[in-house]
């Protein structure tokens, strides 16, 4: 794009930044782009744009009588998830990203990919996406732009964040803004980059049109950049659901859960409590990522930045989350799931019979008893909250909601028990901290192997992880009404690698647990570990189909387990090196020595 055509950009655009719109030239200077678009959010520019991507095969219409308003894209089969090994924190010194993140000086990183960015959009549009994270006005909310020269983005930024001229109004004359640029380029994992600057509040994403790669205001803003503005500015940037449950009695309580990547997440935020629970009520404010910071009355208060989901498709069913298909029925993007004679779409684990032919998630004839997938593992929904039959009516209160309670959950088949309430915030910083997945083969190669996964942030914490720690103890000064803090394990597995505890909605008598401990309603039973359920005033188990021993080999602890667990902890603090906090090595070492005794 020429330099008096860059000049234009300040005439078409619907702002006057002045910060704004110099950065946008300077951006299209880079990337010579034919066109530049404005994106204002609304339903006309909805429709011309899924229009233009129909007819592009970017989007293929789904029969619209079974699914209203939904489409069907398919990524290159190269680009099919984030990418961990790719994804780059790009601070002045490599301490400061610290060991559980690849690091990239600046300026390296903005040689390297503004050569691959150089260019790039020859013959392409870009989009200016304004966008908020959080609820307009909200004192949460931030602000950010993404620069993409790809329609599927705009059409996704639109459902998961609000986007367009709500956000740009809110924008206003502020240089305070997250600047991303993301370009698909020719899609090749040799020339794929995900980097953040931190300082810069930037974010420039090149070669994958994916997910998490390029929805910038995710995991890479709400996430990686959140967290760093979070310690700087004295909030939380997780990767938490939250949800609010609600008694008989009509008391909410709030809570915030982590759980690593595809633990559930989103089924335990839009669980439907069981038959024997009838009058509780679970609502959704959030399914993937928590922002939380002091209120004026002491309590810690969360929003959730996002105003859509992108969730797992596999496995999704009426069973494992009747709340998320209803949410599915209309006015979704689905990615790389497969297609039905009919239009529909297909996936491994919907309810039903298997249909005899499909169309696999690359577009290839597909027979029943195939070998290989329909439906990509990774496939996603792009759906927006407010399709979700249990949203809660606080998902939009730019206030957020007061958290009563953390839970910390892993995916661990031995060890960790059910559920254990923390002494106090230290001990249940410790067990965030601590948090383990056991890998499965296609993660690693090796089975059982407990990957440390602190607060289910490895992939998404935006400086050094003995940092992130050392704030989340710091937290504790500036929240006079903290919140209780739990793990739970809902994946224990007896001799015969049987899980023992049934999941899901049941998981909603843990939850009950949860909520009757911080409204102080139910004693508990002390162990050297922590709280746990009392085996007289614990767990409600009524008409719960398992037997006594299943919920014994779910909810015990074995002391054997646990020293072998708090050895095994020593090589992630070791890790940590100097930035290992004091705090949690001291309750590591105490809890060990109460082994010891
Ligand atoms: O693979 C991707 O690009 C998506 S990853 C993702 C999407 C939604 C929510 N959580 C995650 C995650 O990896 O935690
Ligand atoms: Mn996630």
């Amino acid at each position: 794009m020429a330099s008096t055509q860059v000049a234009a950009v300040g005439e078409k655009a619907p702002t006057k930044n002045p910060t704004l719109l110099a950065w946008v030239a300077k951006m299209a200077q880079m990337t010579q782009p034919d066109n530049i678009v404005w994106c204002d959010g609304s339903e006309e520019e909805k429709k011309r744009l899924t229009d233009q991507a129909v007819k592009e095969g970017i989007l293929i219409p789904l029969n619209q009588q079974k699914r209203p308003g939904c489409y069907l894209h398919r990524s290159n089969p190269n680009d099919v998830a984030r990418v961990e090994h790719l994804t780059f924190i790009c601070t002045p010194n490599k301490t400061e990203a610290g060991p559980t993140n690849n690091w990239m000086d600046p300026d390296e990183a903005y040689t390297k990919l503004g050569q691959l960015f150089d260019g790039s959009m020859k013959g392409r549009t870009m989009y200016v996406v304004p966008y908020a994270m959080g609820p307009i006005g909200s004192p949460f909310t931030k602000i950010g732009v993404e620069l993409t020269d790809s329609v599927y983005v705009v059409l996704n930024m639109r459902i998961m964040a609000r986007m367009g001229k709500q956000a740009l109004d809110m924008l206003g004359d502020s240089d305070d803004f997250n600047r991303g640029l993301h370009s698909t380029g020719d899609v090749n994992p040799d020339r794929r980059y995900i980097c953040h600057f931190p300082h810069d509040n930037t974010i420039w994403s090149f070669g994958s049109g994916y997910g998490g790669n390029v929805l910038l205001g995710k995991k890479c803003l709400a996430l990686r950049i959140g967290s760093f503005l979070g310690r700087e500015e004295g909030w939380l940037a997780e990767h938490m659901l939250i949800l609010g449950v609600t008694s008989p009695k009509g008391e909410t309580t709030y809570v915030a859960a982590a759980f690593p990547s595809a633990c559930g997440k989103t089924n335990f935020a839009m669980m439907i409590p069981p038959a024997e629970y009838k009058g509780w009520k679970i609502e959704t404010v959030g399914d993937d990522i928590a922002w939380m910071r002091p209120g004026p009355d002491g309590r810690l208060y969360a929003i959730n930045p996002e105003a859509g989901y992108f969730g797992v498709v596999p496995g999704t069913n009426y069973k494992t989350n009747p709340n998320a298909m209803e949410t599915i029925a209309k006015d979704t993007l689905f990615t790389n799931v497969a297609l039905t004679p009919d239009g529909d779409v297909w996936w491994e684990g919907k309810d039903g019979e298997v249909p005899e032919e499909l169309t696999d998630w690359q577009g290839r004839p597909w027979k029943k008893g195939s070998a290989e997938k329909a439906a990509h593992p990774n496939s996603r929904f792009t759906a927006p909250m407010s399709n979700n039959p249990v949203l809660s009516p606080k998902a939009n209160d730019p206030m957020g909601v007061p958290i009563s309670a953390i839970i910390f959950g892993g995916r661990r088949s031995n060890t960790v028990p059910l559920v254990i309430q923390a002494f106090n915030w230290t001990h249940g910083v410790f067990l965030g901290a601590t948090m383990g997945s056991e890998t499965t083969a296609a993660a690693t190669g090796k089975v059982g192997v407990v990957r440390r996964d602190p607060m289910a942030m490895l992939p998404f914490c935006g400086y050094h992880m003995g940092d992130y720690l050392q704030h989340w103890l710091d937290m504790q000064k500036s929240i006079p009404q903290l919140p209780k803090i739990f793990q739970v394990n809902w994946f224990r597995q007896d001799k015969n690698g049987k899980f023992v505890w049934p999941g899901f909605g049941e998981n909603m008598r843990v939850l009950e647990w949860i909520v009757n401990r911080v409204q102080g309603r139910v004693p508990t039973q002390e162990t050297l570990l922590g709280w746990v359920p009392r085996a007289d005033q614990g767990l409600n188990l009524n008409g719960l189909d398992i037997s006594t021993e299943a919920v014994t080999e779910a909810t015990s602890i074995k002391e054997d387990e646990w020293k072998a667990e708090l050895k095994s902890q020593e090589v992630f603090f070791e890790q940590l090196g100097t930035k290992a906090p004091e705090a949690l090595m001291l309750q590591r070492k105490l809890l060990m020595s109460r082994l010891e005794t």
